[in-house]
């Protein structure tokens, strides 16, 4: 009998939060994996080194290639070698603030990656094979124009990241419409887990008060905190991300969970995980009427944290996910910030346990 060969997958952002996650799913599922990974200057796989194999063994899947959303050519050569069936999109400078500082290196990653992905696929002649999955966002509803927001909701983009992101959730829809590409954008609400990066809010959170718990960092400031987002986890967004590349049309479609909750929420929950008392600071809290006198884990607002323009309220509407997909979120709100809590608790038990033995430890908090 004829042994059937392994599915390939290629996955830009692999070394990222959704990358690892999805390229553990796709392992699972018997997949063959090839990720893009950047030159850095210090080790950036950590999120994926328990997936990885040495190469000189017998029977590894996952594969990994220096690359660049910005550098055509190493795409080009990736695409052609690799000759993918399916292509995930999740390479992105995906931090909203920091597209205001760096707004056409976003651009250039964000918006032009995509295309340049595309035109590899139809240079590599894979265009009528290969299927192509964009990373889209909720950010694109920015200034939100109808709630909650679902996929014919208009956009109205509120920073250079969601504009970068635009441009490549059009060139998508433009290369199915002209070329016949199996190209598809899901539109995902944020999503979270203990891999997050840690300069996103809700890691920023739960790292801040695992480290205040244990003595090892003093304050947490952060910007914005009455903005509303919709969270889900990571973990059951990815399978959204494989699920839209084995249907028989290629279509768009809105990922959340259709709740919603305030920055002040989350930080709230998350320090009732571990059993400590907020004490909030600064003008804000005064306002609010927020008892400043008591609790021992400080929380305060640095207007450094504030954006150019802001996007103060997302909830999204899945319902068409979850008809034609028959997806549905696993993980509750309450079950994600315990999680995220727990791991973090324990990564601060690791650094307590390095101070006390006079070593030194990593202490950088954004
Ligand atoms: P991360 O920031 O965790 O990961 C981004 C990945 O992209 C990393 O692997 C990073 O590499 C890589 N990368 C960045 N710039 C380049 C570049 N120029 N060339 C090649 N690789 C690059 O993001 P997430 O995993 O959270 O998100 C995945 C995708 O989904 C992103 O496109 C994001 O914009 C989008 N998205 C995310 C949502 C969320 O809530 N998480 C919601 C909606 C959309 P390195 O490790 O070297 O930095
Ligand atoms: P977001 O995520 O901008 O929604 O983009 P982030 O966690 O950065 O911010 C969420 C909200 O929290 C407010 N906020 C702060 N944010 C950060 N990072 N740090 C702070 O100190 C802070 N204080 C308050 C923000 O103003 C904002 O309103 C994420 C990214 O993953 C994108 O790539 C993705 O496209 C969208 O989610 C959907």
């Amino acid at each position: 009998m004829q042994k059937m060969s392994k599915k390939i997958a290629l996955i830009t952002g692999i070394t990222g939060q959704d990358g690892a996650y999805l390229a553990e799913f796709l392992l699972a599922k018997g997949y063959q994996v090839h990720g893009i990974r950047r030159r850095a200057s210090l080790f950036n796989t950590d999120r994926i080194d328990h997936l990885y194999h040495d190469p000189h063994k017998k029977g590894y899947d996952l594969t990994l290639h220096y690359g660049d959303l910005t550098d055509s050519s190493s795409l080009i050569r990736i695409i052609q070698q690799v000759r993918p069936h399916e292509i995930y999109n999740l390479a992105a400078q995906s931090h909203v603030a920091v597209s205001f500082e760096e707004p056409e290196y976003t651009a250039n990653s964000d918006a032009l990656g995509a295309l340049r992905i595309l035109e590899a696929m139809r240079i590599a002649g894979i265009e009528r094979t290969a299927k192509f999955y964009q990373a889209s966002t909720s950010e694109l509803y920015g200034l939100v124009q109808e709630i909650p927001q679902k996929e014919s909701t208009p956009f109205y983009p509120r920073s250079p990241y969601a504009v970068a992101k635009m441009y490549a959730y059009w060139i998508t829809i433009n290369y199915r419409e002209s070329y016949g590409i199996y190209a598809c954008n899901g539109i995902l609400f944020n999503h979270e887990s203990p891999i997050r990066g840690e300069t996103f809010v809700t890691r920023k959170i739960t790292r801040a008060l695992a480290r205040i718990k244990l003595g090892l960092q003093e304050c947490l400031y952060l910007g914005n905190m009455n903005a509303l987002r919709d969270w889900g986890h990571a973990r059951d967004y990815v399978e959204m991300q494989w699920l839209m590349l084995q249907q028989d049309t290629p279509e768009d479609f809105v990922i959340a969970t259709g709740q919603q909750h305030s920055v002040r929420e989350f930080v709230e929950l998350a320090a009732k995980e571990i059993g400590i008392q907020i004490r909030w600071e600064g003008t804000d809290a005064e306002e609010k009427g927020y008892d400043s006198a008591s609790g021992k884990c400080i929380v305060a607002v640095d207007p450094r944290y504030f954006r150019p323009a802001e996007v103060e309220t997302l909830l999204g509407d899945a319902t068409k996910a979850k008809e034609k997909l028959g997806w549905v979120p696993k993980t509750t709100f309450q079950e994600l910030v315990a999680e995220m809590m727990r791991e973090d608790m324990r990564e601060a038990q690791r650094d307590e346990l390095v101070k006390q033995h006079g070593f030194k430890y990593f202490n950088y908090h954004e």
